[in-house]
């Protein structure tokens, strides 16, 4: 549950939080709201962390286990990252494109997410993973759950910068019904306990120009794997 205080907060910033389920969050706004006089700096910075993170560790097209390749681009930073190839599906701590370890995860990006989970009744969250998505006009991600992770009582927390999408959020079964909702630059998402292992996606992306990041969206994944590094 959110806390009470935190909500009080937030509405000074006019950053809005919305229960969408009880263990779901969306903090409208989190990394732009810190206060009026610095509104953007925070994306500012995540954005130019993600160009000097993928520098090392560049975005790149994945093969899913069944020889598809994803639309969406992706990197990592952290202890692991989450690949994917004709094996499946897994964790690893290097980049199986150079084979060294992958950057490190940002201070910046951990605090951010450690503050989102804790204004969203998680605290303590500690990640190891931080997946980067880059989304293209056209990419998308099909409905999934994550389910990668040793540890399923640590929340997963996400954020979005750049061009707004269309979030999928179904139930714990394939077949549920699934709510639309659109994720807008600077939104953090924050779910865990009874919706952990919900279906999810992102509806193809419509093209349009953000100031800050061009043609594309990004997203960050945060998890605590509870899996070995290394
Ligand atoms: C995305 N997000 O927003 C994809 N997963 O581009 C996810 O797959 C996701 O936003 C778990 C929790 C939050 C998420
Ligand atoms: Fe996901």
């Amino acid at each position: 549950m959110i806390q009470q205080s935190f909500i009080e907060n937030l509405t000074q910033v006019e950053v809005r939080a919305e229960a969408l389920s009880p263990d779901t969050m969306l903090l409208h706004r989190f990394l732009l709201g810190q206060s009026e006089k610095s509104a953007g700096e925070t994306a500012e910075k995540i954005v130019a962390e993600i160009a000097r993170l993928t520098l090392a560790a560049p975005f790149r097209q994945m093969q899913t286990p069944g020889g598809r390749t994803m639309s969406a681009a992706l990197s990592n930073c952290g202890l692991l990252g989450w690949v994917t190839d004709r094996q499946g599906y897994r964790y690893q701590p290097t980049d199986p494109d150079s084979g060294r370890p992958w950057p490190a995860m940002p201070e910046l990006f951990r605090a951010l997410a450690q503050q989102a989970a804790a204004a969203a009744g998680y605290a303590g969250f500690n990640p190891d993973v931080c997946l980067l998505n880059r989304y293209q006009a056209g990419a998308r991600m099909s409905l999934h759950q994550d389910r990668d992770e040793k540890n399923l009582d640590a929340p997963i927390v996400s954020f979005s910068l750049g061009l707004p999408a269309l979030f999928l959020w179904g139930g714990l079964k394939r077949g549920d019904g699934v709510l639309r909702w659109t994720l807008e630059h600077g939104d953090a998402l924050v779910w865990g306990r009874s919706d952990r292992l919900r279906y999810h996606g992102i509806a193809p992306l419509p093209s349009g120009q953000h100031p800050l990041t061009g043609a594309v969206r990004y997203n960050l994944t945060f998890r605590q794997t509870g899996l070995p590094a290394g």
